[in-house]
């Protein structure tokens, strides 16, 4: 039988030719799959490409243990609802950031360079825990390809500027530019088109140091030339104010709902939301919950908890933030 392939398909696969690095290929590979059409003519196809994919993927682990000679310092677990990287100029307020928002403890000075490993803490929003990582500054002269890939491992980050400071702008750049010399996007909004070996990172500005005077007009600025770009919120880590909006934006940066779970004939429980990817639907809840119980599932129950009623939904269901879900199996 004819594997007919679609044309993107091709042009996929000529681009493997030119792929240099072990990640290229994996990825190119990665879409081939995504890309083919899959019935009998190409299940052989598929075979060997899976086969393919996962000789590549070993090889890259073996090379990415060798590089790093088994020591990572910013290999660090990720915990709670998502891992969010706090990155930006030297002397910006990172760690002041994080000391403010969550129970760490990092060193704060005021000279530049005092952060020189990257330090994680957890901040409480509403009933769950988001993970914030302070990092060294980024400058022209030096980046940590170390740290860059761990700001690609993560789900978010902010960039946190001084706006007091008459470097403003060229720091802005600077972050940008050094990010994509290493094949990495900062944006609010996903690119559309993402080439190939590229990673995108959602991200958004975090103007701080707004409690010294006339940084209005340095804010006024830094929006004209970055608000399509990026959200810019104005904070102060020494004053503590926007503190609410900011942790609210965090939230929605790393896209996931929460969603509780009701036993049947008891009450929900509330405490240990279950948190999913936005877009996700009862079935994925089912499966998070347990293997056997997406396979049985018929649909749920969905919850008003104020007047204890309930609608059905089936299991393509796409569950909204704070849903209370009872599974009917
Ligand atoms: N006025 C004012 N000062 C701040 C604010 N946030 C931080 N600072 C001061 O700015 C200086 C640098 O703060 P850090 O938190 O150490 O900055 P950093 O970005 O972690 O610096 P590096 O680790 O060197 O990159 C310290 O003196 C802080 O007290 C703020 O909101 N307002
Ligand atoms: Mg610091």
């Amino acid at each position: 039988m004819p594997a007919n392939l679609p044309p993107e398909y091709k042009r996929t696969e000529e681009k493997l030719k030119e792929a240099k690095t072990l990640e290229e290929k994996i990825e190119i590979i990665e879409k081939l799959i995504s890309l083919l059409p899959r019935h009998k003519g190409t299940d052989k196809l598929f075979a060997d490409l899976k086969r393919r994919l996962s000789k590549l993927r070993n090889m890259a682990e073996q090379e990415r243990k060798k590089k790093t000679k088994g020591y990572d310092p910013y290999l660090i677990e990720k915990a709670g609802a998502g891992q969010v990287m706090l990155i930006g100029p030297p002397n910006s307020g990172k760690s002041s950031l994080l000391a403010t928002l969550t129970n760490a403890n990092p060193h704060i000075a005021d000279f530049p360079f005092s952060t020189v490993n990257p330090c994680p803490g957890m901040m409480n929003f509403e009933d769950i825990q988001i993970q914030l990582i302070d990092l060294p500054p980024i400058i022209e002269s030096h980046v940590d390809p170390l740290m860059v890939n761990a700001i690609k491992r993560s789900d978010g980050a902010l960039i946190v500027v001084d706006s007091s400071s008459d470097e403003l702008l060229d720091q802005m750049d600077t972050i940008i530019r050094k990010l994509e010399e290493r094949k990495t996007i900062l944006s609010w909004e996903k690119p559309e088109e993402l080439e190939i070996g590229w990673e995108w990172v959602r991200s958004f500005v975090v103007a701080n140091k707004m409690d010294i005077e006339n940084t209005n007009e340095r804010l006024e600025i830094l929006e004209e030339f970055y608000s399509a770009k990026f959200p810019i919120l104005p904070f102060s880590a020494l004053k503590k104010s926007g503190i609410e909006k900011l942790k609210q934006k965090i939230f929605e940066m790393l896209s996931v709902v929460r969603v509780y779970s009701k036993p049947p004939g008891k009450p929900p429980d509330f405490d240990k939301p279950f948190i999913l990817k936005k877009g996700s639907t009862v079935r994925e809840l089912a499966a998070e919950i347990h293997k056997d119980f997406s396979e049985k599932l018929r649909g749920a129950k969905l919850w008003n908890i104020e007047t204890k009623t309930f609608i059905m939904v089936d299991r393509e269901y796409e569950l909204q933030d704070k849903d209370v879900i009872e599974l009917v199996i």
